[in-house]
């Protein structure tokens, strides 16, 4: 890591929170979606054992939504989702790859759907607003594509749902897992879903009106001070423990949901169709070529990596770790690596070469199971 600032700028957007955030020790930013996310706190380490304790408040606002309104809306939802949004309901959020016509995966997106012609996809790092309006001018839909100003604020961790319960009302806590509802806040209505980038369980919230942020941060703050409630952010050791895949690190254009194991997410055998179906369909009746799994990497402590890790088997290149960073929990190296099929075999031994160092390895399945 460079160890340097990173500006805002109208580029490198902040956030209706950042303000909040810098205040309540924030040692590190990463961008996402061309705006600032919070990476790390007290330490990664020290936020991962505390996010598995308490709760934590997370600004999420590079979460951004891209709005499709309209006539033809679901068209287009459908069309771009390899999960089959044909049926999907008010209130319901649904995970789904979205891919190019050669399978190769442009993002992971929650996509909500609002109302039969208004979808949002809460969007990975990259930018699908260009994708949408691109389709829609081709295929000469109805739709507007836009983005809207929502800023996610997610609450994460076990505590979760008594601190959402005080603000909001107990009500809040019937919500099922990727479901939403509307809950009325100082007047104002605000979208609340059960989800979030973390295994704890939690909530977020889509806070449509950025000039309320401080307001929302600071009564959600008040009411997480009986809880341990502390600043957060998506933990990269909690996250890699949990196997939840990071777009741009562990998969990117080169890579097929299948690949990425995410095909329980792609509707193939129902008659749905979207871009990017006949590629997979043709790939697995071809068999994958490579295939994410676990690495373990032994020897000492890493610092997490930043590039990809070269894996070979007997001096043979075999694929790369994309992400990895030591687990206080498991004491031991966790990677995700992206591997050749015929190599990627739970127990199977390998080497992974990080910063010029070459360490001895073991593949494991996902998600990882500790004593294994
Ligand atoms: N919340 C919102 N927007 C987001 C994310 C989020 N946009 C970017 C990114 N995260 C999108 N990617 C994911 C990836 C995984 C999950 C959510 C968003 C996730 N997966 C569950 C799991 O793997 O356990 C299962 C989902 C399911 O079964 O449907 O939660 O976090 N607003």
């Amino acid at each position: 890591m460079s160890g340097f600032p990173v500006f805002a700028s109208r580029r490198v957007r902040s956030t209706p929170f950042s303000a909040r955030i810098e205040a309540s020790g924030l040692s590190a930013y990463t961008v996402y979606n061309h705006m600032l996310l919070p990476a790390s706190f007290a330490s990664l380490e020290e936020d991962c054992a505390h996010l598995k304790r308490a709760v934590q408040i997370w600004d999420v606002a590079a979460e951004r939504q891209v709005q499709i309104k309209g006539r033809d809306a679901r068209k287009l939802a459908v069309m771009m989702s390899a999960r089959d949004l044909t049926k999907a309901v008010p209130g319901k959020g649904y995970y789904t790859p979205i891919c190019m016509a050669n399978g190769g995966m442009l993002n992971d997106p929650i996509a909500l759907c609002i109302a039969d012609d208004l979808f949002w996809f809460s969007i990975a790092d990259s930018d699908m607003l260009l994708w949408a309006a691109g389709l829609a001018h081709a295929y000469q839909l109805e739709v507007e594509i836009s983005e809207p100003d929502v800023s996610p604020l997610a609450i994460q961790g076990p505590l979760a749902n008594q601190v959402m319960a005080e603000v909001f009302g107990e009500a809040v806590t019937a919500l099922k897992f990727f479901a939403f509802d509307y809950f009325t806040w100082r007047g104002h209505k605000l979208m609340i879903a059960r989800s979030g980038w973390s295994k704890q369980g939690g909530f977020e919230i889509y806070l449509h009106d950025s000039t309320l942020g401080l307001q929302l941060w600071d009564d959600i703050w008040e009411a997480g001070k009986e809880y341990d409630m502390r600043a957060g952010c998506p933990n990269l050791i909690e996250r890699i423990e949990g196997g939840l895949l990071s777009y741009g690190n562990d998969m990117t254009r080169e890579d097929t949901p299948l690949e990425c194991g995410l095909e329980k997410f792609c509707q193939l055998e129902s008659g749905h169709e979207f871009i990017g179906k006949q590629a997979l369909l043709n790939q697995r009746e071809a068999g994958l070529k490579k295939r994410i799994m676990g690495v373990h990497i032994h020897g000492d402590k890493i610092a997490p990596i930043t590039k990809i890790a070269p894996c070979t088997i007997q001096g043979q290149t075999c694929g790369f770790v994309t992400s990895a960073v030591y687990s206080p929990d498991f004491d031991l190296n966790l990677g995700l690596a992206m591997l050749a099929s015929e190599q990627a075999e739970n127990g199977r031994q390998i080497e992974v070469e990080i910063d010029g160092q070459r360490r001895p390895a073991m593949i494991c399945e996902l998600p990882f199971k500790k004593g294994k």
